[in-house]
């Protein structure tokens, strides 16, 4: 019989397997503490998908054409999509999707930020897709190489979609620019509003992040907070300009000797209310998002019945067979 393998040579291969770029596997052993940033991780990011239907979703029914409106539906269902390879990224390290749920409309767990602010018009549905799902593939590419497999490989699909998404906002952006003056004021208000929001979906500054250091070291994040913010701003002003749209950062710059852009400080105070559940939308997110959760429990209840009759059917089929 094999020897059980003791504990400091397990932590020894883990080390191993991350320092040599592979991938950990559901199976393989690994610290509790990084199982359980990777739920924290997982979980927020399903939610952020689920949750972030919401925003979009209020002008599902107000498009302004049957072109729009397809374009609008699929990406929300992409979202869904992607909540759903993220639970089941979450699960493999051994938690239920139930209880997931159960955490976030019991205000138990996080979501986005972002998810928390209103859509006023409809060239709000065109700046998220530029700026938030921007924001989003910056975040999310480098997630591609995570050292958990099931969360890398569930984010190399979701990239695919989201840099589609990002197109269909910047296509919808540049036809409003292309209209009415009034158009152009109504994504230059829209870009107004969501610019500050967008920087603070990378979360806090590096010096007030306490899970970066942890994280980076275990190959989870490959990016700190800041670096990654950089990377978006510099990726996104001149898409503004080509836009001709202004960011509003009157600090916004190009600085030549380390070739990026500087930008101003974000409302640190404002993240920290919207995440604690003082944003302008979290308490009717949550609460949608429990209402459909109710409304669909004869959903769950009859896929539950339905199983149990398909088990019982095919247990007298085996009975029957011998
Ligand atoms: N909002 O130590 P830190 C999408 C929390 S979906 C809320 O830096 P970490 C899309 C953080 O959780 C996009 N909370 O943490 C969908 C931590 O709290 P706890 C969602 C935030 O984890 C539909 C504390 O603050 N993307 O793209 O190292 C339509 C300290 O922060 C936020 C993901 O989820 C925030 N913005 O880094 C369109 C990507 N920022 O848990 C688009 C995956 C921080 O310790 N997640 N917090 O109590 C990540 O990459 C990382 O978790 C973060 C934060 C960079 C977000």
């Amino acid at each position: 019989m094999a020897e059980p393998v003791p504990a400091s040579t397990q932590e020894d291969l883990f080390e191993a397997v991350i320092a040599a770029e592979q991938r950990i596997e559901p199976r393989d052993w690994m610290p509790d503490a990084y199982r359980a940033t990777l739920i924290r991780q997982i979980a927020q990011h399903a939610h952020s998908e689920i949750i972030g239907m919401q925003p979009e979703g209020n002008w599902l029914t107000r498009a302004p054409s049957l072109r729009r409106k397809a374009i609008l539906l699929a990406k929300a269902q992409d979202e869904a999509g992607h909540g759903l390879y993220l639970y089941a990224a979450a699960e493999t390290l051994g938690v239920d999707r139930a209880e997931l749920t159960e955490k976030l409309i019991s205000g138990r767990q996080k979501y986005s930020s972002i998810f928390n602010y209103p859509t006023l018009t409809f060239a709000d549905v065109g700046v998220i897709g530029w700026l938030v799902d921007g924001a989003a593939i910056c975040n999310q590419v480098p997630l591609c190489r995570c050292s958990y497999g099931p969360y890398a490989r569930a984010m190399v699909r979701i990239c695919k979609e989201e840099s589609f998404h990002q197109r269909q906002g910047y296509e919808l952006l540049m036809t409003l620019m292309r209209g009415t003056e009034a158009q152009r004021r109504m994504v230059q208000d829209a870009v107004d509003r969501w610019w500050w929001p967008s920087l603070m979906m990378f979360g806090p500054s590096d010096a007030d992040s306490p899970n970066t250091a942890r994280s980076m070291a275990w190959r989870i994040k490959r990016h700190t907070n800041d670096e990654l913010r950089q990377r978006f701003v510099d990726m996104t002003v001149p898409q503004a300009e080509h836009l001709g749209v202004t960011l509003p950062d009157p600090e916004l710059r190009w600085n030549e000797e380390r070739g990026g852009w500087d930008f101003g400080e974000p409302d640190w105070s404002e993240l920290t209310r919207v995440i604690r559940g003082q944003g302008p939308c979290n308490a009717q997110r949550v609460e949608r998002r429990r209402a459909a959760h109710e409304d669909g429990a004869w959903v769950r209840e009859a896929a539950v019945a339905y199983a149990a009759k398909r088990s019982a059917e095919q247990h007298t089929e085996e009975e029957n067979g011998k």
